[in-house]
């Protein structure tokens, strides 16, 4: 067929850290009432409204999740991230993150600078263009939009 060019689809990774499973089921006062199959619907309906494939993953190992950011290289256009605890402890995903040469965005659900000091400083945010914090599940929505802009950036350019 006569100039028939299909693209792909380009992939953005949304991983999630630790205890995110527990979502919807405690402390909603903090978190709200959405399960983390709720913030992966977000997900998938964001990236087809944008046109982009997700890899949405959850885990509560940090080495996994270290695995996970280095199986990006190559794979991924971006990495969307919710470390959840180990943003404010693991410098191994922070080495991992700089390490993979993507561009990334850190997402919380909540507020983190309403809360307890300890959740003030995230060392994942040295890794990070840009950070969403305190919007709830539909931070994944806006920063798939983010993304998604910068790739289209990336690529007119
Ligand atoms: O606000 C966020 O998205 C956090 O990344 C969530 C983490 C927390 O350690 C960060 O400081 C901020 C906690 C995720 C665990 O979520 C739970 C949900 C329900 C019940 C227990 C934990």
């Amino acid at each position: 067929m006569l100039g028939a060019c299909i693209m792909e689809r380009p992939l953005i990774a949304v991983l999630n850290g630790p205890n995110l499973n527990m979502l919807g089921l405690r402390q909603p006062e903090v978190y709200g009432h959405a399960t983390l199959d709720d913030v992966e619907q977000v997900c998938v309906q964001a990236a087809e409204r944008l046109d982009v494939a997700i890899d949405f993953r959850q885990t509560n190992g940090e080495g996994e999740l270290v695995s996970w950011i280095q199986e990006c290289r190559g794979r991924a256009r971006g990495i969307i991230i919710n470390p959840a605890a180990y943003s404010h402890t693991s410098v191994a995903l922070l080495d991992a993150l700089l390490a993979v040469d993507l561009p990334v965005i850190e997402v919380h659900i909540s507020n983190i600078h309403r809360r307890e000091a300890f959740r003030h400083h995230s060392y994942v945010s040295r890794a990070a263009i840009g950070v969403i914090c305190g919007l709830g599940v539909r931070g994944y929505a806006l920063a798939l939009q983010a993304m998604t802009d910068m790739i289209l950036d990336e690529d007119d350019q």
